[in-house]
């Protein structure tokens, strides 16, 4: 029996490969297995649950005859997929959970997080998350006919290419070890999962209680990454694509 964890897939129509990757990682998730939690970056961007992009709609039957047949599957929100909603969920079976979160695994808290708001020194993109995440304004952007939503998203991915100020060059900064400690001694656990930073490496921090695990997930750019748990500990490895 285990639980499995993925994050920063960045799907898109373009990457067909990692969509086939996922949908393999799916169909072959063990029936006993406890549940999936995706900690965000799922989508490369999205712009709100109207878009029914008919792209996604393998990935949404996949998750959801996991969510029916095997397991749940918990999602969090990433900094480019933040405005999936409930009507997303219910199309795949997904349960949002609030970011970060506590869960008990296997006799355990472990705090699960997207990772983003770790990366405290990055002032200007935090600025930009808070806007971001704000809900009124998510609901005024909402309001913008669908075409212009994909627009700005557009415009904003090809300045980033372009080195323009406010992506940082595109360079995704790593966490701060001082944000890391003290959401783990705030929240009362030493175990903490996330992604976003593209580092997969199992850490360890200091923390007022002791020692802290940090798990961190890669993305799926070059193969496949994923996090285990189980009774016997946590297994981080990677998928490969198919040759
Ligand atoms: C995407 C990132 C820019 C990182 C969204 C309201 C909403 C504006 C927006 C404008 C910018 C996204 C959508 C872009 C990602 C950046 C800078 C850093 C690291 C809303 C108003 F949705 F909340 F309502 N934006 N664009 N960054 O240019 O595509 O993720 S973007
Ligand atoms: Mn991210």
């Amino acid at each position: 029996m285990s639980t499995f964890f993925i994050s920063d897939l960045h799907l898109s129509q373009d990457l067909p490969e990692i969509t086939e990757l996922l949908l393999k990682f799916l169909s072959e998730l063990p029936s006993d297995t406890e549940a999936l939690y995706i900690l965000g970056d799922f989508l490369e961007y999205w712009v709100g649950d109207d878009d029914d992009a008919s792209w996604l709609n393998p990935i949404k039957l996949a998750l959801k005859k996991v969510s029916v047949e095997k397991c749940p599957i918990y999602f969090i929100h990433g900094n480019r997929d933040f405005l999936i909603g409930q009507k997303f969920a219910n199309e795949t079976g997904m349960t949002i959970l609030a970011e970060p979160s506590v869960v008990n695994l296997y006799n355990q808290n472990v705090l699960v997080l997207h990772g983003d708001s770790l990366c405290t020194q990055d002032i200007s993109y935090q600025k930009f998350r808070k806007v971001v995440r704000n809900k009124w304004i998510q609901r005024i952007f909402s309001l913008l006919p669908l075409t212009t939503r994909h627009k700005i998203f557009g415009v904003g991915r090809n300045k980033s290419q372009e080195k323009q100020k406010g992506m940082k060059n595109n360079q995704i900064l790593d966490v701060t070890p001082e944000a890391v400690s003290q959401l783990m001694q705030f929240h009362r656990v030493d175990i903490m999962i996330h992604g976003h930073t593209h580092r997969p490496k199992i850490h360890t921090h200091t923390i007022s209680t002791g020692k802290g695990t940090r798990i961190v997930l890669g993305d799926w750019y070059q193969q496949g990454s994923v996090l285990e748990v189980n009774n016997d500990g946590y297994y981080l490895y990677n998928l490969a694509f198919a040759q």
